[in-house]
């Protein structure tokens, strides 16, 4: 691996915001593939989580080093996007109710933006309700999509399925769900239409979905 990803690896760890920017430029300048740099990123967030859970680094700790990813991703965003054009049809998405994590939700819909949908992302921390209520704004919604990145809101994630599953549109829409703790084994306890493990592979099951 370059020295350039690994100073990104490390600058995204450390939560240098300014830096990261120019940093994911000079990878992709070096001939790095975007994927390959995105998913450097990514292991850092990994390392950040592990030096949290030993209590090496703390909230604050995270917070500038998921700002830092943000920063790379918005220069990655444009190459990532895969095709766009025509509209495959609406996918609402957001990060279930008591769960503020929105790097991974955010890689998802701009992958399925970038897959040709239109995406209604309702942020995180979403109410159970407000997925139903986004979509009587939205009848021709055709996915809603829902991330849980902490195992204490996987029974939010459980509750706002049910709602979803109780709906009389229930027919008309497939449901995706995602997150680090979630498996394929819980999506179909809950009642979803599909999981995967990640940002790319949400977008191509979305195409699959409405094919
Ligand atoms: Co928090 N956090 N965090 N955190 N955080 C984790 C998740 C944790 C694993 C760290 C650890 O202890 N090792 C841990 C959860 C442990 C658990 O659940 N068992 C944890 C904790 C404990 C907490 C707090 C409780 C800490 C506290 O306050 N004491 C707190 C909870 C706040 C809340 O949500 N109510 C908290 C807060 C935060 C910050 C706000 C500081 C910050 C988030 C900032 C932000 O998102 N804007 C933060 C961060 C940055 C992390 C880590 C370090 C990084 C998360 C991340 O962005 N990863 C994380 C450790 C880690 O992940 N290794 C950690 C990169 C991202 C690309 O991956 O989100 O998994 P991920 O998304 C992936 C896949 O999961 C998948 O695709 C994405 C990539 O392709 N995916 C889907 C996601 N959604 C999908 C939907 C799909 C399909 C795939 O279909 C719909």
């Amino acid at each position: 691996m370059s020295a350039l990803m690994d100073e990104l690896f490390d600058k995204v760890a450390a939560g240098k915001s300014k830096l990261v920017p120019g940093l994911v430029q000079d990878c992709l300048d070096d001939g790095e593939a975007p994927l390959d740099v995105l998913n450097k990123m990514i292991s850092a967030m990994d390392l950040v989580g592990e030096r949290f859970k030993n209590n090496e680094i703390f909230v604050p700790e995270m917070l500038v080093a998921a700002r830092a990813m943000k920063k790379g991703v918005e220069v990655l965003k444009p190459l990532l996007a895969e095709e766009g054009g025509t509209s495959k049809g609406k996918v609402i998405i957001g990060t279930v109710a008591g769960d503020l994590h929105d790097i991974g939700k955010n890689l998802v819909a701009m992958m399925i933006e970038s897959a040709g949908f239109e995406v209604i992302d309702l942020g995180v921390d979403v109410p159970h309700e407000r997925f139903v209520e986004a979509y009587r704004e939205n009848p021709d919604t055709k996915i809603i999509a829902l991330s849980a990145l902490l195992t204490t809101t996987m029974p939010a994630l459980r509750d706002a399925v049910a709602l979803l599953n109780e709906q009389d549109f229930r027919k008309d829409i497939k449901i995706m769900v995602g997150g680090a703790p979630i498996t394929a084994e819980f999506a179909a306890e809950i009642g979803a239409d599909a999981y995967t493990e990640d940002a790319a592979s949400a977008a191509a099951k979305a195409k699959e979905l409405v094919a």
